[in-house]
């Protein structure tokens, strides 16, 4: 995998999808995508441009959480967003979500079939999957010895200040209960204590709770030890060769990213053509080499390098996948887990 130049051409793209002179270029229609950040590869963005005479402009979020609260607080012009499947589900109860007209999607045939008997929205009414994301830790050998496999290397004070976790509740609060032995997803109050008590002493370790520079942090030697996910600490990787990326021994939350349109997008049509671009195998292999996650395309498997398939976090034995789970929705019982993290933050 070699995704070094898409690393050194990442930043000068971010830099140009946030120009306001990008929303309209000569009349050609704008796609507008609420998106993560480094989550699809530059050139694939421009054969969508091409082939569709068309601008993406790309916004980021950092977590489903901030993603929901600026749809909340009234955000539009958006025509495309890409949530975790648990967020997808928050937006459809809110009714922000248009749905999906399979007549414009042929590329949905090539979307894994053993994925979605599984998935939150199994007949993609409402949504795509578009990648499945492992959350990871990463370290750099030279500084880190004896490093265990494990959540509770987060306790080792030698550490201190070198440490970052993602400022997240549920990656956070999920890791804390995983070192618990419980679902990443329980509502239960008293193991849901229990996590935050043990968040609260590893956040004695930890330089800051971020979501972003932990890849250049890490890259860099700034950081020892990062929470993050799997394709981004990849491409970090690409940077640093010092660095290691696992996937605890507890299990992780192994979510996927979804492709879905709001109700208020302009450009239905051309989100639904982005949508089935991205899906189409070629395209599909093309995109997760580059950026290092793993779409759930059973077409594109057999387009995928060997050193890619070979990856065992994104392609986990079988005993590691077992104890990893998606985010789940929490409907009404969010502020339980609201309470606990404000309890962590303000510690
Ligand atoms: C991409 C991060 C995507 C994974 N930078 C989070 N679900």
């Amino acid at each position: 995998m070699n995704r070094r130049r898409f690393i050194a051409s990442s930043a000068a793209f971010a830099a140009l999808s946030t120009l306001p002179s990008c929303k309209k270029s000569g009349g050609a229609q704008t796609l507008t995508i609420f998106t993560w950040s480094d989550y699809l590869k530059p050139e694939v963005k421009e054969k969508f441009e091409k082939a569709h005479n068309c601008r993406v402009v790309i916004d980021t979020f950092d977590s489903n959480e901030a993603m929901l609260a600026k749809l909340d607080a009234g955000a539009s012009g958006y025509d495309l967003l890409v949530p975790s499947s648990y967020a997808v589900q928050a937006l459809k109860r809110k009714g922000l979500l248009q749905p999906l007209d399979h007549a414009l999607l042929p590329n949905l045939k090539n979307i894994d079939a053993t994925y979605l008997s599984k998935a939150l929205d199994p007949k993609m009414e409402i949504s795509v999957p578009y990648m499945t994301a492992p959350t990871c830790l990463s370290y750099l050998a030279s500084k880190v010895s004896d490093a265990k496999h494990s959540w509770t290397i987060l306790d080792r004070a030698d550490l201190k200040g070198r440490i970052t976790l993602l400022d997240d509740m549920r990656e956070v609060l999920g890791a804390a209960l995983k070192v618990l032995g419980q679902s990443l997803n329980s509502t239960d109050p008293e193991q849901l204590a229990k996590a935050a008590d043990i968040a609260i002493a590893w956040k004695k370790n930890i330089a800051k709770f971020e979501n972003e520079q932990y890849k250049s942090g890490i890259a860099s030697g700034e950081f020892f030890l990062v929470q993050g996910y799997a394709g981004d600490l990849m491409q970090a990787a690409d940077e640093n060769e010092d660095m290691r990326i696992f996937i605890p021994e507890e299990g992780t939350a192994f979510s996927c990213d979804d492709l879905c349109i709001p109700k208020e997008a302009k450009n239905t049509a051309l989100a639904h053509q982005f949508i089935d671009f991205v899906s189409g195998p070629e395209i599909a292999a093309e995109n997760m080499e580059s950026i290092g996650y793993r779409a759930p395309n059973s077409a594109a498997y057999s387009h995928l390098t060997e050193d890619f398939r070979g990856s065992e976090v994104l392609f986990p034995p079988d005993a590691v996948f077992a104890k990893c789970e998606p985010i789940a929705d929490l409907g009404d019982k969010l502020p339980l887990w609201t309470k606990e993290w404000d309890r962590v933050k303000n510690s």
